[in-house]
């Protein structure tokens, strides 16, 4: 009795603490779209990692279960049984109880947790409908199962015995739909292309994924050569001038620092780094180091083996990185996140670090391979030359203005207002929809600029070529902001940049050719959030007076589900935007009151960027092919 009255107390203040994360789910993992819904899973998935970096866990498995359940299972020490003497309450119900228990029962190491540090598997128990552990653990098997919210139906016991050396820890769980109203199906290439990222970013450690909603669906992901395999994988469809991934680490005061770099011979840069396996997509201290460190050996080297001449400028961040990739990973026990999305390292002393640990392993390696440091001097130097002439070409374009202003505004329907707060710029394929666009506009705030041609593939063109696109020159003067090394973000002249194309394979190439573009040339823009897709909807329905435009062939059965059974809607199904009049395109696509715009992400960008990259070399897959085939990414910016 006096164990069970105990047992209440403790429940009260626990389930208050776990509807707190109920009533504001969005605070705890983001949001409740599939994207928060996947969180759910990382949630538990770093839980498992940090048991894989204190030394004990080499296997994980993550399993979708039938009807959309998570398993993630791992071979670790088993979490804790014992009772909490701060709770009352055995460690493991703790620790899906008690909001911020995580951490504290972390053996040391990394909390590699994103953002929460440890207080997930409460979160995940809160938002779950149901969700079961089982420990093994000294020969016995553990068990605990909570139901709607994280209710424990009964304490941890033991269920019966396992072989005295097997341990680990599993956990099942499904998301409650009641709070994941927008879904609760999981998306195999979303756990596929993280669960494929953690195991590059910590060597050694095997993720098996499977998918028990499909037959024989299973990947296993496992890595000896840790990020140097991420690089590899990256520079498959490109061609290297240098033979193998270079590879430095090292430790100081706790904090540990790995880099992979290779070059090929594209012009751009693919830079990921990591902090504690997050993506510091708006890099930091890490990245800052590493990058200083390179320009400066490369341009101490070149001075004195004479390549650079004295009284040469110096080689640039953009020419000693053009045709890299590299992969940065820091482990850190206590990082800060700065900045808009808090995907920037902060901490000071790390850049120092990032600097000595590259700085003295780069320049063992360009003493030792005279042969590759002279190959990468080169390329560098070749960069310099070709962003001098890009300088050259931009300083004529300048003087060309006049002409070029013309030319854009031929093209370009601007709108009156001023102000780019509130001014946005329509991207539209074609001159038909372009002029349809025009018509169905707010001049005041919206300006219309109709594409002609196909804009050129930046992929495999350098800032001088790109410049020479008559396309992509109208963008950058409608823009306002300059490229390359003139670009300013503060002078863009629209805060909504909206590509508006067809729902069709075309239409998805032209959207990719610009993010592609923006990607590479205008990454602020993307990173600023001012980048929209429009989704114009697949049909018109009209039924008796009423006029519904539905995006999709889903939304139009939901649609027909609440009329009457004998009713005879007419469906209209337009072909394209060139199709739509005026009044479909304001109702539905442009006007603020209807209008769905897809805001578009880093990740999308990146996403579209790689459809290029992976294109590269794959010269026997047509292109269009190629791009159906990705039809799963083009959805995705549909959502
Ligand atoms: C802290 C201490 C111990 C195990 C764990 C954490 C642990 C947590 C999780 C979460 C998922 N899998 C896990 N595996 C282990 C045990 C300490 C000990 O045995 O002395």
């Amino acid at each position: 009795m006096a164990q069970e009255k105990h047992y209440d107390d403790s429940d009260i203040q626990v389930l208050e603490g776990l509807e707190a994360v109920r009533k504001r789910p969005g605070m705890y993992i983001g949001s409740t779209s599939e994207k928060g819904l996947h969180h759910l899973v990382w949630e538990i998935v770093d839980n498992a990692i940090d048991e894989a970096l204190a030394g004990y866990c080499d296997d994980i498995e993550v399993i979708i279960g039938k009807g959309n359940t998570i398993t993630v299972k791992d071979d670790g020490r088993g979490m804790p049984t014992g009772i909490n003497d701060k709770t009352g309450l055995s460690t493991v119900e703790t620790i899906f109880t008690v909001l911020h228990a995580g951490g504290k029962f972390g053996g040391g190491g990394y909390k590699v947790s994103g953002g929460l540090h440890g207080v997930g598997a409460s979160v995940v128990n809160a938002l779950s409908s149901w969700l079961e552990v089982t420990i093994c653990r000294e020969g016995k098997i553990y068990y605990q199962k909570f139901e709607k919210g994280g209710h424990p139906v009964e304490p941890l016991k033991e269920i019966g015995e396992c072989e005295e050396n097997r341990t680990g820890t599993t956990v099942t769980f499904k998301a409650d739909p009641e709070i994941f109203t927008e879904t609760t199906i999981y998306n195999y290439d979303i756990l596929a292309k993280r669960l494929q990222e953690l195991a590059f970013l910590n060597k050694g450690i095997r993720i098996i994924l499977f998918d028990e909603r499909e037959e024989d669906k299973k990947q296993e992901f496992l890595y000896n050569g840790g990020i140097i395999e991420y690089v590899n994988m990256l520079n498959k469809n490109k061609t290297p001038i240098h033979k193998d991934v270079i590879y430095f680490e090292g430790i100081e005061d706790g904090i540990e620092l790995e880099v992979a770099i290779q070059y090929n011979d594209s012009y751009n840069s693919s830079l990921y780094s990591f902090t504690n396996n997050i993506n510091t997509y708006e890099g930091g201290t890490h990245e800052d180091g590493v990058k200083r460190a390179l320009t400066r050996l490369i341009n101490n080297y070149a001075k004195n083996n004479k390549i650079l001449k004295e009284n040469d400028d110096a080689l640039t961040g953009e020419d000693v990185r053009e045709g890299l990739t590299m992969i940065i990973s820091c482990k850190h026990p206590d990082p800060q996140f700065e900045g808009q999305t808090k995907t920037k390292l902060g901490n000071p002393e790390v850049r120092k670090i990032a600097d000595d640990v590259f700085s003295e392993g780069f320049e063992r390696f360009l003493m030792e391979n005279p042969d590759e440091a002279r190959i990468i001097i080169d390329k560098a130097i070749t960069a310099k030359n070709a962003r001098m002439a890009a300088k050259k070409a931009r300083e004529l374009t300048r003087r060309k203005t006049a002409l070029d202003t013309i030319n854009t505004i031929g093209k370009l329907a601007d709108c009156t207002s001023k102000d780019a707060s509130i001014s946005e710029i329509f991207i539209v394929e074609g001159d038909s929809a372009g002029g349809s666009a025009k018509d169905a506009r707010i001049p005041k705030t919206q300006a219309i600029l109709p594409l002609r041609g196909k804009i050129l593939n930046v992929e495999k063109a350098r800032l001088d070529r790109a410049l020479s696109n008559e396309e992509i020159r109208t963008i950058i003067t409608a823009f306002g902001t300059g490229i390359g090394e003139e670009f300013n973000i503060d002078n863009l002249r629209y805060h909504k940049i909206v590509i508006m194309t067809d729902a069709d394979v075309d239409g998805s190439h032209i959207r990719i050719l610009l993010l592609t573009l923006f990607y590479r040339f205008f990454k602020p823009i993307i990173e600023g959030g001012y980048v929209y897709a429009a989704q114009p909807p697949l049909y018109k329905v009209v039924y008796g007076k009423n006029i519904k435009y539905v995006l999709s062939d889903e939304e139009l059965a939901e649609y027909r589900a609440t009329l009457p059974p004998n009713a005879k809607p007419v469906v209209n199904r337009f072909k394209g935007l060139g199709e739509m009049d005026a009044i479909d395109l304001r109702e539905t696509t442009m006007h603020n009151d209807n209008r769905v715009l897809k805001r578009i992400t880093v990740d999308d960008a990146m996403a579209a960027d790689k459809i290029f990259t992976d294109l590269m070399g794959e010269d026997v897959l047509p292109r269009k092919d190629f791009i159906e085939q990705n039809a799963q990414f083009v959805k995705n910016l549909d959502i």
